[in-house]
């Protein structure tokens, strides 16, 4: 410890290599750190100099009452959120003496060896030379000007613009049209076979999921979620072609909304796929759009009704004291759903195939009419018929009850 005269004390401690200043009021400052080395004593010369011993390595130095030739300040690191390019670094100083800074970038954010390493340093303001990260830190050197006198580094700013990064598409759902066929009337009692044989049981390729858009058949809605690591706004376009086929055909482009309505009535009916791609040049030059593609599922486009199979058309013959009717239906894209009858224009009366299920593209019906005695004369039957997409076939056939 040694007088610093009006100014306090000055003391060292055992093993940081530190002085420190002491003033009268109880405060300590820092007046030198030199890692390493252990100061172990102090002398203040007779002309005022002050020498300090060290151990580790033992040397006696002279400490100057001056500031130091030059000195660093390390920035904290800066988190630009995402991976950035960097542009200008630039400063304000003030004081006399030069500034150097340097720079280098990451992208975890503690600098370690996957870092860039310090790029050289300049002395006037410019571009960063560091490579595209998401941190960056930068070092500033200071060099004294005068004896006394160091530059003052007052502001530090750095340009950065983020790098663009393409959209992600996490969704891509088909709702279709119409919902679940509506269940055939029935009557209470009735002789005619119950009980909803399952309709769901494995018959790919998949319609579309059902979204409540009952009897809204020939369209499908087309929904879709995607994102964009960097927040722009994204265009989305929607293809399609037939299933086995190469190319795709532009179904609408330049879509900000995400979900499309495709009124299907303008394609043959068969199996497709979408194609959806989403872009992020509303936000980007065009050399820097990026995008992200999905094609869907296998579906189903159906729009014409159920036939009666030739040669198969509708009978109805006596059995007994009653009447069995018998036809088969077919459907050249989807599957069979539900038929139903009725008798001179009564009630409409729920069938189920002969095999007990809808299930097939094609389906053979053998039932029992449900009526009471009928009168002598005309009578006709009609049955209608549907498949899965809610597309309705009828046939009728008249007969004649004998005295
Ligand atoms: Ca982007
Ligand atoms: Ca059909
Ligand atoms: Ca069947």
């Amino acid at each position: 410890m040694v007088s610093d005269g009006e100014a306090g004390v000055i003391v060292t401690t055992d093993n940081s290599g530190a002085l420190y200043r002491i003033a009268e009021a109880g405060a300590a400052e820092t007046l030198l750190r030199a890692p390493g080395d252990m100061a172990l004593s102090l002398l203040r010369a007779p002309d005022g100099r002050l020498w300090a011993g060290t151990g580790n390595p033992g040397a006696v130095v002279h400490i100057q009452n001056e500031l130091a030739e030059k000195g660093e300040l390390l920035s904290d690191v800066k988190d630009f959120g995402v991976e950035s390019r960097f542009g200008r670094i630039d400063w304000e100083s003030s004081g006399s003496g030069s500034l150097a800074f340097s720079t280098r970038s990451g992208n975890v954010a503690k600098p370690d060896e996957t870092w860039s390493a310090w790029s050289k340093s300049r002395t006037s303001p410019g571009d960063v030379e560091s490579p595209a990260g998401r941190f960056l830190q930068w070092k500033a050197e200071f060099k004294r000007g005068g004896r006394n006198e160091s530059p003052r580094l007052e502001k530090v700013s750095v340009a950065a613009r983020q790098v663009n990064r393409a959209p992600q598409i996490t969704q891509l759902n088909l709702g279709g049209a119409p919902a679940q066929p509506p269940q055939p009337p029935s009557q209470p009692g009735s002789g005619a076979p119950s009980g909803r044989p399952d309709q769901s049981s494995g018959a790919p390729p998949s319609r579309p999921s059902s979204s409540g858009d009952s009897g809204d058949g020939g369209r499908i809605s087309i929904n879709w979620q995607a994102l964009d690591p960097n927040g722009d706004s994204l265009l989305a376009k929607l293809e399609f072609r037939g299933k086995g086929e190469q190319g795709w055909l532009l179904l609408k482009d330049e879509i900000t909304a995400n979900n499309y309505r495709w009124e299907t009535q303008s394609v043959p009916d068969g199996e497709y796929e979408i194609r959806l791609t989403v872009d992020d040049s509303p936000a980007n030059p065009p050399d820097e759009v990026k995008s992200a593609t999905l094609v869907s599922e296998t579906f189903m486009v159906d729009n014409t009704p159920p036939r009666v199979v030739p040669g198969r058309e509708l009978k109805v013959e006596r059995s007994g004291r009653g009447w069995i009717a018998g036809v088969t239906l077919a459907d050249d894209a989807g599957l069979l759903s539900n038929a139903e009858y009725c008798v001179d224009g009564g009630d409409w009366q729920g069938v189920v195939p002969e095999d007990g299920l809808f299930d097939e593209r094609e389906e053979t019906l053998r039932f029992r009419l449900n009526v009471e005695d009928l009168e002598p004369g005309g009578h006709t039957l009609v049955v209608r018929f549907k498949d899965r997409e809610g597309n309705i076939g009828a046939t009728k056939r008249a007969f004649r009850v004998e005295k």
